[in-house]
């Protein structure tokens, strides 16, 4: 193999956005996914767990379908009620996606049949200790953090010899998504993010601020439906063109493009979101694989857990107010141990180049596309 791949494990959600991570990590050549575990959040865990297989099947290539293991994980936040998100995701998590195999499919029943006894924070501990002498894992969380924060409480050992990073859509500076003031998967389960943002391991965390600039905009469709090539014949910017797309050029590339603008809808009725809707989980997978697209600082970021109005938000010290108390980065801020519980422990990503992230994205389109069972189909 010519190129250093990063070996990756996603845990997540899916989720409309969930499935754009999947893709992505499945057909970016900087990645080599090890594994996908699903955890409640977006909707239901049976229905994250079914979600993620059906995306693996769709967009993965034979080999990969045979390789990569979905494994399901927890059902329910350490200690919150469980909550899912209808409204943005429809009632089983892919709500409008068309061409996606069924949940009741043979290939789906078969997928998670493999894994039936297998739980995802084992499983996760497990691939991680896999890895040749030198070689690390890197975690995406893209929903809920109830499983990374078992796993990192479970096996910090393991954390801190093979675990390179763990990469999270979560948080904002200053802002919600669903209170005033929290992000979403920071609100299904704020004692795990506030566990995994503690553990001894470098967390980088793509907060709304970011996710909400990469939009998924009318061109962007237009370039999805149709491979690059005739992309100089096709009007870009004209809202004509999302409420009457010319036709995809193939099977996948419908199926994601009724994905992206079920998402589009949801996001213009409940957030006003009129150019587009923003992709938050695939920009962790991006980070990874092209981490010279994204700026960011370190910060120290806490979890408030009990706040009446702010349960769940991410509190991040933007202007150092907590440096006194921040003994282990100030000792060593190089060592693990300052990524903990009294160090700077995020790295907050801040800014995208976002026409460079939607040509990644076409990217993967382009090699799902050689290899999608979708396309096979007669
Ligand atoms: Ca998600």
């Amino acid at each position: 193999m010519a190129q250093k791949q990063t070996p990756v494990w996603l845990d997540c959600d899916p989720g409309h956005d969930d499935a754009v991570a999947i893709l992505m990590a499945l057909h970016l050549p900087e990645i080599d996914l090890k594994g996908i575990s699903t955890v409640h959040g977006n909707a239901s865990q049976q229905n994250t767990t079914h979600n993620a297989a059906r995306c693996l099947l769709a967009f993965g290539s034979q080999e990969q379908v045979r390789r990569i293991p979905v494994v399901a994980g927890a059902d329910k936040p350490l200690i919150r009620v469980v909550r899912h998100d209808d409204e943005i995701h429809g009632e089983d998590g892919l709500g409008g996606v068309e061409g996606l195999p069924d949940k009741t499919d043979a290939a789906v029943v078969a997928k998670l049949q493999e894994t039936k006894a297998q739980t995802a924070v084992l499983a996760i501990a497990e691939a991680a200790r896999a890895l040749p002498d030198g070689e690390q894992l890197a975690l995406v969380a893209t929903g809920s953090l109830t499983n990374a924060a078992l796993f990192v409480s479970l096996f910090p050992d393991l954390v801190r010899d093979k675990v390179s990073q763990i990469v999270i859509m979560g948080g904002a500076e200053g802002r919600g998504n669903r209170s005033p003031t929290a992000e979403f998967n920071i609100l299904c389960d704020p004692h795990a993010a506030s566990i995994v943002f503690d553990a001894e391991v470098p967390v980088v965390m793509a907060p709304l601020n970011i996710t909400h600039t990469a939009i998924f905009q009318t061109h962007d469709n237009a370039a999805l439906l149709t491979p690059g090539s005739a992309l100089a014949s096709l009007a870009e910017t004209t809202p004509e063109a999302r409420a009457s797309p010319a036709k995809a050029h193939t099977p996948l590339r419908h199926t994601l493009s009724t994905l992206l603008n079920f998402f589009a809808a949801t996001y213009a009725s409940v957030f006003s979101f009129h150019d587009g809707p923003p992709v938050h989980d695939p920009l962790c997978i991006a980070y990874l694989s092209h981490p010279h697209l994204f700026r960011g600082e370190r910060y120290r970021v806490d979890v408030e857990l009990e706040g009446k109005y702010t349960a769940g938000t991410t509190v991040v010290d933007l202007w150092e107010y907590r440096k006194d108390e921040l003994v282990d980065y100030k000792e060593d801020p190089e060592s693990r141990k300052s990524w903990g519980r009294l160090g700077k422990n995020v790295f907050v990503l801040e800014q995208l180049d976002v026409p460079a992230f939607w040509q990644l994205f076409q990217q993967t389109v382009d090699a799902a596309d050689k290899v999608s069972i979708l396309n096979k189909k007669t």
